[in-house]
């Protein structure tokens, strides 16, 4: 059975990180976003996942969004070095419960990288270039990752794109999820289903089997998953939006 490891929304999260400075349409309800963050973790259970849950730690406004703090793959969590000092601290709680599972990898300063920049597609891992994973961190994985078989491609993100997964996310089958002109699809050795620019943000979806959690805003890309034979759970996601975070930054598969 596939685990999920979440981490529980501190009261800090009123002040987590945006790239854009917040005014009073975007005051984040810290109640409402524990509700959002319960109705995640239902459709984390309901797609057929156990969830592990680590408490949220008040010094880290940003902890919900455990994608960050590392990457799975084969047996080995790749505990990451997240680009945001104000993040440097969040993956030591998680490399403590992923450790009595998983083999832990670290990447060294002057590494950077976030896992929401990791985007799996059988033994590639494609790694975002970004404002927060940086080529020594792609590096720093690529030594990791190749000695155990896998092809590491790098991609360059427009500045205003905050990690590879905004645009894009894995799908069952090897297809991928992508936004309308965001990234070339011919990046990608894989079949694609897209939804339209406007609703780029669903771009975005954790995908456990057949199922994905997709966000409930965003009816357009909610249809193109169900009529790609996907069994979709809409999810809110109005507060983690306004810290800029979507759905699969919320959990570590593993
Ligand atoms: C940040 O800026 O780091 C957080 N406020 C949002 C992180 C979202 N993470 C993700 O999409 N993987």
């Amino acid at each position: 059975m596939t685990r999920a490891l979440v981490r529980g929304v501190p009261d800090s999260f009123a002040s987590a990180l945006s790239a854009a400075p917040r005014d009073a349409s975007s005051q984040i309800d810290v109640p409402l976003a524990r509700a959002q963050h319960a109705a995640y973790r239902a459709a984390l259970e309901a797609s057929g996942a156990e969830v592990v849950s680590l408490p949220a730690d008040e010094r880290f406004p940003d902890c919900v969004f455990v994608e960050d703090t590392a990457v799975i793959v084969d047996g080995l969590a790749l505990i990451t070095r997240p680009g945001a000092p104000s993040r440097r601290g969040e993956p030591e709680a998680v490399a403590a419960a992923l450790s009595s599972h998983l083999e832990l990898a670290f990447l060294e300063d002057p590494a950077t990288l976030d896992g929401g920049d990791c985007l799996r597609l059988g033994r590639t891992l494609y790694i975002g270039r970004s404002g927060r994973t940086n080529a020594a961190g792609i590096a720093g994985a690529h030594a990791v990752l190749a000695p155990r078989g896998f092809r590491v491609i790098a991609v360059e993100l427009p500045p205003d794109v905050l990690h590879l997964k905004c645009a894009c996310s894995p799908l069952p089958d090897g297809r991928v999820l992508l936004a309308e002109g965001t990234l070339p699809a011919a990046l990608f050795d894989a079949a694609i289903v897209s939804v339209p620019f406007e609703d780029r943000y669903a771009a975005n979806a954790v995908a456990l089997g057949d199922h994905v959690i997709a966000a409930a805003e965003h009816p357009r890309a909610l249809a193109a998953l169900a009529a790609a034979g996907l069994r979709v759970h809409p999810v809110p996601t109005s507060e983690v939006r306004k810290a800029d975070g979507s759905l699969t930054c919320q959990s570590i598969l593993f």
